[in-house]
């Protein structure tokens, strides 16, 4: 009987890309999620905007050995770094069509990431030795569908960067028109599971195949009726 559990398990973790975490369950509203390491590591945090002017903040640590990794890649002007991907995705449905989240990444300044433009519309400043990558949406993007949930989702433009300083790094989220709405931040774009992170899946599945991570009640009916 382990043994069928188990291996059931192993089936059931390939096929969903990201570990998924969920705002009120597994981190708060007003405090940042910390992602460990590996940073390449992809994960669904499910949020929610749950006032006009919240963003949310995911934090993670890029140290020196990071780039003599075997996860290490180049940049363009062949230093060595660590690749951070990002993007936003929100539920497919009529009251979210307008939704169009920001994501900005903030750490130590460098090429990709140059200190933040005095015209830069960003509703928080980053400090003076500190570099900012804003994302900003204007049009909505396809349906995509998500396998294991079962979930329709509006996708939105991918984000990534090279990182080549070590540091403290915050990735943060935001709608610029102060939309109430869930949305999930997608970071990392590599498949890894270990137990814990199949577990992790294990524990969340049930809540998001019913979508009760969506808040609204008409895009709640409409995704799964
Ligand atoms: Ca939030």
């Amino acid at each position: 009987m382990k043994k069928i559990f188990l291996a059931s398990l192993f089936l059931a973790a390939p096929a969903y890309a990201h570990v998924p975490y969920v705002e009120g369950l597994d981190f708060q509203d007003d405090a940042a999620f910390t992602a460990q390491p590996p940073i390449e590591k992809s994960l669904a945090l499910y949020s929610s905007f749950n006032s006009p002017t919240d963003q949310d903040r995911v934090v993670f640590t890029v140290t020196e050995a990071d780039f003599k990794d075997a996860k290490a890649v180049v940049d363009a002007a062949g230093r060595p770094g660590r690749k951070v991907s990002f993007n936003t995705i929100v539920p497919a449905c009529a009251p979210y069509a307008s939704v169009l989240p920001s994501v900005a990444l903030i750490g130590p300044q460098q090429d990709g990431l140059p200190q933040q433009a005095a015209d830069a519309q960003l509703p928080f400043t980053v400090a003076a030795d500190q570099g900012v990558q804003a994302l900003s949406n204007t049009e909505q993007g396809s349906v995509i569908k998500e396998g294991i949930t079962g979930t329709q989702y509006f996708e939105q433009k991918k984000g990534s960067l090279i990182v080549t300083r070590p540091g403290s790094y915050e990735i943060v989220v935001w709608e610029p028109e102060g939309r109430i709405a869930d949305y999930v931040l997608v970071v990392g774009h590599e498949e890894i599971f270990g137990a814990a992170e199949i577990m992790q899946s294990l524990k969340r599945i049930d809540y998001l195949r019913a979508g009760r991570e969506i808040k609204d009640d008409r895009c709640r009916q409409e995704l799964k009726p």
